[in-house]
């Protein structure tokens, strides 16, 4: 009976909440945004300009960026932040060079006026993969402890398998019954 209102009610409601999913080129958004929608594995290829798609999780609808990692449209990533509730930050946790760009990326966007309410999923993606940082070890190389006025967590995952990206979105509903 609960879950036959829910449904209702949100049929009713239909409140939709606006993702934008961001991280460097090949780190794996586009895989990630198709397996929330389908499933299932999607051949990519590199994003231009954007990817976007309604997914629906436990009644919840949300309205998922997916936003091209190339440096010359990193610069554009700002004009999808208005009204942006959640940032999913996508890393591939074996290129460990451009962690430090992710770094600055990840800061630059925390200092954004626009998103100064939306709380941060970073997904330390591409665990399958032997010799990948963990989840921990990225966490101290983006030091993230750091952040105080975002809500922020991070997720180990591997988008081909799917591993981990609903622990994510676990995380993502958790923060919406607390606001
Ligand atoms: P992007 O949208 O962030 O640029 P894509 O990244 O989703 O296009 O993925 C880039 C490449 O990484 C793709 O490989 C994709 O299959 C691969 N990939 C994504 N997630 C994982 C993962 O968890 N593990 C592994 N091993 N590979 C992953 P191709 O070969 O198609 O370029
Ligand atoms: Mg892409």
């Amino acid at each position: 009976m609960g879950l036959l209102f829910s449904r209702l009610w949100s049929l009713f409601t239909n409140e939709e909440h606006k993702v934008i999913i961001v991280g460097l080129d090949n780190a794996g958004k586009t895989t990630i945004l198709y397996q929330f929608l389908m499933n299932e594995v999607v051949h990519t290829s590199p994003t231009i300009g954007s990817n976007v798609e309604e997914v629906v999780w436990k009644n919840i609808h949300f309205l998922m960026w997916d936003i091209g990692g190339q440096e010359n449209l990193r610069t554009s990533w700002n004009s999808y932040y208005s009204n942006v509730q959640y940032v999913i930050m996508v890393i591939d946790s074996t290129d460990r060079e451009r962690l430090s760009i992710t770094k600055e990326e990840l800061y630059k966007m925390l200092n954004n006026e626009d998103l100064r309410k939306s709380a941060v999923l970073v997904y330390a993606n591409k665990q399958d993969i032997k010799g990948s940082m963990s989840a921990a070890e990225i966490s101290q190389h983006l030091n993230l402890t750091s952040i105080k006025d975002h809500p922020w967590h991070i997720q180990a995952c591997c988008a081909l398998t799917g591993e981990g990206l609903y622990q994510g979105l676990e995380w993502i509903t958790n923060q919406l019954k607390r606001r």
